[in-house]
């Protein structure tokens, strides 16, 4: 009995939730379509979006607060989730400061894994927005999680986490070589961009 109203409050809050999810996918289509306008390069590669289940939200609360009740679910700020991939680095932070324009939401928090990757070296920047919507009669505020990173940090955060979802304690050796992998494609993004900002340079 419990565990069904978990699951109805919790498919009302994932709903808010993607109404706020389609309005902050509105204002990107919106901004990608109008930086295709212009004859520089788009730095929207990939955009992706979720809204996370019910027993990965409770997986989540219980991993951080020993417990998954109404509350702490709807205390998840990335029940909503956008993914935005892009082929260099540099693309990232013009993205970011496009965001943080944007009337339709605002960005509360900012994680730069970038500048400060994890200790496992997952780099990414994370936004959390707000977002004002329209449900059941009334105005409300949601949370969406923007997910920012390039190719080669997509490339890493998706094989560690199949890796990690299969072997939930990788041995410290495993934990090494993912580290060494992080560190030679933040190597390989910088080599990136260098080379296209040279190839630029030679057609001028
Ligand atoms: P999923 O699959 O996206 O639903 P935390 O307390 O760290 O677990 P928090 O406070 O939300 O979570 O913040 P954080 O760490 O800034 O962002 C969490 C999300 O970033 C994760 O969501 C992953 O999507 C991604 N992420 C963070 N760290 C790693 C990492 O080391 N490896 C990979 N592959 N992804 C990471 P979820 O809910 O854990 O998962």
């Amino acid at each position: 009995m419990e565990n069904l109203s978990v699951q109805t409050e919790y498919e009302r809050f994932a709903a808010m939730c993607q109404c706020g999810l389609r309005n902050v996918l509105a204002s990107i289509e919106n901004i990608r379509q109008q930086m295709s306008l212009s004859d520089d390069r788009n730095p929207f590669s990939i955009v992706t979006s979720r809204i996370k289940t019910l027993d990965s939200a409770i997986e989540k609360c219980e991993r951080k607060y020993g417990e998954a009740s109404i509350s702490r679910l709807r205390s998840l700020q990335d029940i909503a989730g956008v993914r935005i991939i892009t082929d260099f680095e540099d693309d990232i932070f013009v993205i970011h400061d496009m965001l943080t324009r944007v009337p339709t939401f605002t960005v509360i928090e900012k994680n730069d894994y970038i500048a400060n990757p994890k200790p496992n070296g997952y780099r990414s920047l994370h936004l959390i927005v707000t977002v004002n919507i329209f449900f059941e009669g009334r105005s409300r505020m949601v949370p969406v999680e923007i997910q920012i990173r390039d190719k080669a940090m997509d490339l890493w955060a998706s094989l560690e986490h199949i890796i990690k979802y299969k072997h939930p304690n990788p041995s410290p050796e495993i934990v090494g070589q993912f580290k060494r992998i992080a560190d030679s494609l933040a190597k390989f993004d910088k080599d990136a961009m260098r080379i296209r900002d040279e190839a630029a340079s030679n057609d001028n």
